[in-house]
């Protein structure tokens, strides 16, 4: 596949606290630098995203006594996973890891900092109507391809990916320079929604020719 000047590749939360030793960390997460690094001398145009939450952020489960990260409670938005504290703002955690060397990258996008809300979606928070921008910065710049790549793919890449969908881009996704959480099936779930709304899987090597 050839890759032009209106895609753009997102690198989705390489943060301390999604690899190993961190917060969150997902299971090899690390492991998704050296592929994302080989296919961004395949992109013009890259956009980084941070996970950046405010101290006792909603989604933490230390913001609600008697929680524990990993159960699910009700927000005014709806259900809302919670999660161990991570990616706070100012934070060694929430840094991007230190081997993700991505200099060109043209736009460093933060996302989760409403106290209130979460945001596992690039374009849209967890209530699905307030907008990060990052679809009016895209459509400014007539990029109309998405790629995605980074952590975690059941979550933040996942749900990105959707919502590119549903505001009109196409979405492809580098299945093997992403790693999942993989909690109570959401691989299996957010696949499924992938197959319904069209977004594509695609593996490295096929850019890389
Ligand atoms: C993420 C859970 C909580 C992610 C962020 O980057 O996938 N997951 N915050
Ligand atoms: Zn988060």
């Amino acid at each position: 596949m050839d890759i032009g000047s209106t895609d753009v590749l997102l690198v989705i939360d390489v943060q301390n606290d999604f690899c190993p030793g961190g917060a969150l960390a997902v299971a090899g997460g690390d492991l998704v630098i050296q592929p994302i690094l080989k296919i961004t001398e395949k992109f013009e145009h890259i956009v980084l995203t941070q996970d950046w939450h405010s101290p006792h952020h909603a989604s933490f489960a230390s913001a609600h006594p008697g929680k524990r990260p990993f159960e699910q409670i009700e927000l005014r938005y709806g259900a809302q996973t919670l999660w161990p504290d991570h990616c706070v703002q100012g934070t060694k955690g929430a840094e991007f890891h230190p081997g993700l060397t991505i200099p060109q990258a043209e736009l460093i996008l933060r996302k989760g900092f409403r106290p209130e809300i979460d945001s596992y979606s690039a374009f849209f928070e967890n209530d699905h109507e307030t907008a990060t921008g990052l679809a009016g910065y895209l459509r400014e710049r007539n990029l109309n391809r998405v790629f995605l790549c980074g952590l975690a793919y059941d979550y933040c890449v996942g749900y990105s990916a959707l919502d590119a969908r549903r505001l009109g881009f196409e979405a492809i996704i580098f299945r093997d320079a992403c790693r999942p959480i993989d909690l109570n099936g959401s691989v299996a779930t957010i696949e499924s929604e992938f197959a319904r709304s069209g977004v594509n899987l695609l593996d490295v090597r096929e850019v890389l020719g």
